[in-house]
């Protein structure tokens, strides 16, 4: 019997037989047997394809490594700190390296070469007292991508595309990254989709960061790139402008999509320096959890200080908090 499998398919295991990274081969091969029609003809492709997750598995878990190949690039995960993780990537030299030395403590290589960034880096940016992480990534150009990068690019909460806007390729460079990333199953979207339409892809938000404005032609290319991507957040920054660097901040915090609420223990100050982070939209029960896993099913009752609310109001588990609330639990 025909096995009869969809043209995708056969794209698809191509790109599934040229991978290296192991995580990206288990993903292919899952993405593999989901699109494999299922009947009689497919019966000995699927039972293949199962017991080639089964051991790629085992091997990205660490255990049962054949002749030495196939391992896990170390690189292909950085352990989240802070609120929130947030990718830089883009093509050579637009100027990630800096925006990472400018806004975080951590120290990359910066030259006005391309490829001078080798492995990603980590630093912490704080925002108003959030402390966000970046990561500084090396380029996404032809051929010369490091394999795990799409990776890191799905673990991120948010990616920040950092373009050069004083160079005339910026279109071009930025749809070439697209279509690198859309080769691997990732869609950088505006805003995540409450539906995933098509299961082979996964979409991440992201934002454009126009760099190097006030250098070159920028004015002209930062229109064009509006008119391009006219849903994504743009934002014009140089490291020689303060005032734009903080803009970046600001604009990462809010495509976060996150929130802080202030802690006060009864009859003390509110802690200002050391806010809960947490999903807009999130509630009082929300807030405990994060506190403390058995916290939220420990306090009696909440009183609430902020925008629009009577001055410690005694609110439930469900009520919903707002972005720079102050909250008292009593237990
Ligand atoms: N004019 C200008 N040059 C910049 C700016 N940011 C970075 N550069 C320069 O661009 C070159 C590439 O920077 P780098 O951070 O290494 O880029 P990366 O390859 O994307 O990491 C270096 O020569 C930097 O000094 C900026 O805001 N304005
Ligand atoms: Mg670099």
């Amino acid at each position: 019997m025909p096995a009869n499998l969809p043209p995708q398919y056969y794209e698809l295991e191509r790109q599934f037989n040229k991978e290296s990274d192991i995580n990206e081969k288990l993903r292919l091969a899952k993405e593999l047997l989901a699109i494999m029609p299922k009947h009689k003809g497919t019966d000995k492709l699927q039972a293949d394809m199962k017991a080639k997750i089964a051991r790629l598995k085992k091997e990205a878990e660490g255990g049962g490594k054949k002749h030495g190949a196939h391992r896990t690039d170390p690189h292909s995960h950085i352990e989240r700190e802070g609120a929130a993780q947030v990718i830089l990537i883009g093509p050579p030299n637009s100027g990630k390296s800096s925006l990472l030395e400018s806004l975080t403590n951590a120290r990359p290589m910066i030259a006005d070469y391309p490829f001078t960034t080798h492995e990603p880096m980590a630093g912490m940016m704080t925002f108003e007292t959030v402390q966000i992480q970046l990561i500084d990534t090396p380029p996404i150009a032809e051929h010369q991508t490091p394999p795990y990068l799409p990776n890191l690019v799905r673990q991120a909460d948010l990616v920040a595309v950092v373009c050069d806007i004083s160079e005339f390729d910026t279109i071009d460079c930025l749809e070439r990254l697209g279509r690198f990333l859309e080769e691997k199953g990732i869609i950088l979207a505006p805003e995540e989709p409450d539906k995933i339409e098509n299961p082979r892809f996964m979409y991440k938000k992201a934002i454009i960061i126009a760099h190097k404005y006030l250098d070159g032609d920028w004015e002209k290319t930062l229109e064009t790139v509006k008119a391009r991507y006219p849903k994504f957040r743009i934002i014009a920054t140089t490291i020689l402008d303060d005032d734009s660097l903080n803009n970046f901040k600001a604009a990462v915090f809010s495509a976060l999509g996150v929130m802080r609420v202030f802690t006060k223990r009864v009859g003390h100050e509110p802690e200002y320096s050391d806010p809960i982070i947490l999903p807009i939209g999130g509630t009082v029960e929300d807030a405990a959890r994060l506190l403390h896993k058995d916290f939220a099913e420990k306090f009696q009752f909440a009183k609430i200080w902020g925008k629009g609310k009577f001055e410690g109001q005694r609110v439930k588990n469900n009520f919903v908090l707002t972005d720079g609330d102050i909250i008292e639990f009593h237990i």
